[in-house]
Order: C-alpha cells, then structure tokens, then sequence
C-alpha cells in the first residue's frame, strides 16, 4: 500500500495586515485597519505597489495575492505597475496640456484587459476652449459609460465625479500637468499634494513623482500617479488588442469577422475593415489601432527571438 506522504503545514505569512498607501523607492507607507501609518524600508524595485494589501512583520514586508495591476511599458521599455487593485480608472484630460493621440485608446485597452472600468475626466472646464474637446471625446468614445467635465479650479461637476468615485478604489492617469493632483486637493483637501505650473510651451513639468492613495471623504479611494506621454501596453496580446479598442469592441461584439484570429488587416470577412469602408469607423481610429497592433506584434516578436536558440 502507497504510504501517504505527510501533508507539510502551508506556511502563512505572519504580521499585521494593513495597505500600502504610498511607494518611495525604498520606503513605503502602510496604512492599518485602524487607521495608524507606518513607513517600511523595502528594496529598491521590490515589486510592491499602491493599492498592494500586505502583511507586515517587523521590518519584513509581504504583499497578499492582487485582484488586478494596471501597468504600462516605459519609453525605455521597463514595465511599470502604476497600482493594484483597482475598479475604477480616470483617465484625466484638458485643453491644456494636450493628451498625444492613442494615450487615451491604450488607457482604455489597458484598463478593460485588467478589470477595471474606464471613464474620462475633461478637466479645466473654466477655461473656454473646452468645448470642442468634450464634443470630439463623446463622438470617439461613446462605449465608454462616463464622461465628466469637470474643473478643479472652479468646482465645477466635482459634484458628479464624487459620486461615481464613491464606488470602489480609482486611479487618475494622464500627462503632467492635466490637473491630477488639482483634482484630488479639490475632492479631498486634506490630501495637500503639490502642485506645478505648466512651463511657457504648456507641458507639465513632472510635479509629482510617487503614487499616493487618498481615501476621499464621500466614499471610495482615489491614487495620484505621475504623468506620462504614452500609455504602451503589456498584458494584452495581439490577438486580443481588438476585443478592448474603443470603436472597435461594439463592432465586433455586433458582427465578428470570419475567422477568430483576424487582426483586421486585409483578412476577407472582416467586419473592421467593412466598418472602415463604410464609414462607421473612423480611419484615423482604425490607425491607431494598426500602430499599437504593430507595437504590440513587435514585442512579441522580440521575445520570440529572445527564446531562440543561438
Ligand atoms: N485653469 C485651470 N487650471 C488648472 C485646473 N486644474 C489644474 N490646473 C492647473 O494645471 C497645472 C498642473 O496641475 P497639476 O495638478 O500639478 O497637474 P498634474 O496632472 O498633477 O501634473 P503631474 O503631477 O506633473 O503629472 C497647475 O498650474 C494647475 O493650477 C483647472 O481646473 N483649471
Ligand atoms: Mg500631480
Ligand atoms: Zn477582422
């Protein structure tokens, strides 16, 4: 008779658990259950991220197992975790500094691909050249559920923005000096994040440098991040891209190409390129789609040839 091998005890990470508020290279700040704050030394690049739940035990840090992350890849092509366990995303835009094309489109594949929900913050509504970028957002994103106009400097529509961020954890994303952190003083002030002017050519000047995650007075919690140019993604392949790109989604939900696989380049049947044709999807949307698809299939690529033998 088979003797049964003797079950090891599964060895349970011991230590007070509590929720990483605040990442500062090699530091972080953990909140408690009760409310207390406590700064832990971590390695640098340790992994841990805001929105990490974790365990603490002296000077040992360990984080619990994520629901979901958001990251995105760098300029330089390093993978960066912007936050985890996250429901919401606001992907926060202004007339001023300009969101470059596609940061929007990849935001929203990046948050549909993990979970979480997409919506647009059009923030400085007191400025009067708003306008036109709120009518050209709700013409090239109406799948997204929610829009909101809002201005951090005049309060207004902060009202509705409450609300909808009362549901769960968020996150704003966006380029440096969109209004983020305005946003986030204006929702909570007691958050006192800093704040940076735009430079003479109207960019932001990378004012804030570490996620921070504030609970909002009315319900739910909100992180700052830093601002970035380009949302490249990471965990969505090319065979996916399609099924979370905005304009594309409800295409393809309504009438699928032929074959499972088509990437919509020039496969017959394919419901994109007719909607292409026909006008029902822009062309410069259906080119952003075929810029990221290439990136994407870059990579992969890439690290097909990485794995190859010599
Ligand atoms: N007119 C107007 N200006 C605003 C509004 N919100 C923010 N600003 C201005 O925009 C500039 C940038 O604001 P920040 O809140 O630092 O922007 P950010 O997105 O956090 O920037 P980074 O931290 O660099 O990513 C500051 O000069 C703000 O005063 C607004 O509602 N209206
Ligand atoms: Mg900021
Ligand atoms: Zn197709």
């Amino acid at each position: 008779m088979a003797r049964l091998k003797k079950q090891r005890p599964v060895k349970q990470p011991a230590g007070e658990e509590g929720l990483l508020v605040s990442h500062f290279g090699v530091a972080v700040l953990v909140r408690y259950d009760d409310g207390r704050e406590e700064r832990v030394k971590v390695k640098r690049n340790s992994g841990h991220v805001v929105g990490d739940r974790v365990q603490v035990a002296g000077e040992r840090l360990t984080a619990l197992s994520r629901r979901n992350a958001l990251r995105r890849r760098d300029p330089f092509g390093k993978v960066r975790t912007l936050a985890a366990n996250l429901d919401l995303l606001g992907i926060v835009v202004a007339p001023r500094p300009q969101t470059p094309a596609g940061f929007l489109e990849r935001a929203v594949v990046a948050a549909r691909a993990a979970h979480i929900e997409p919506f647009l913050v059009v923030n400085k509504c007191d400025l009067g050249s708003v306008d036109s970028l709120r009518q050209q957002l709700g013409d090239d994103f109406p799948a997204i559920t929610r829009v909101f106009s809002v201005s951090a400097h005049s309060g207004e529509g902060l009202e509705a923005l409450r609300q909808h961020l009362a549901q769960g954890r968020g996150a704003f994303v966006g380029v440096s000096g969109a209004g983020k952190s305005s946003l986030l003083n204006a929702l909570c002030p007691q958050a006192q994040l800093e704040i940076g002017e735009l430079n003479a050519d109207n960019h932001g000047c990378h004012t804030t440098s570490v996620s921070t995650l504030i609970e909002l007075p009315d319900g739910g919690e909100l992180v700052d991040t830093p601002g970035f140019r380009d949302f490249a993604l990471v965990d969505v392949s090319s065979e996916e891209i399609a099924l979370w790109f905005p304009g594309l989604m409800s295409i393809l939900e309504e009438t699928p190409c032929r074959f499972r696989n088509c990437r919509h380049r020039q496969e017959p049947g394919c419901s994109i390129k007719q909607a292409v044709d026909s006008g029902e999807l822009s062309v410069q949307r259906y080119e952003l789609y075929l810029q990221t698809l290439n990136d994407i299939e870059a990579l992969e690529q890439a690290s097909v040839d990485r794995r190859k033998p010599f």
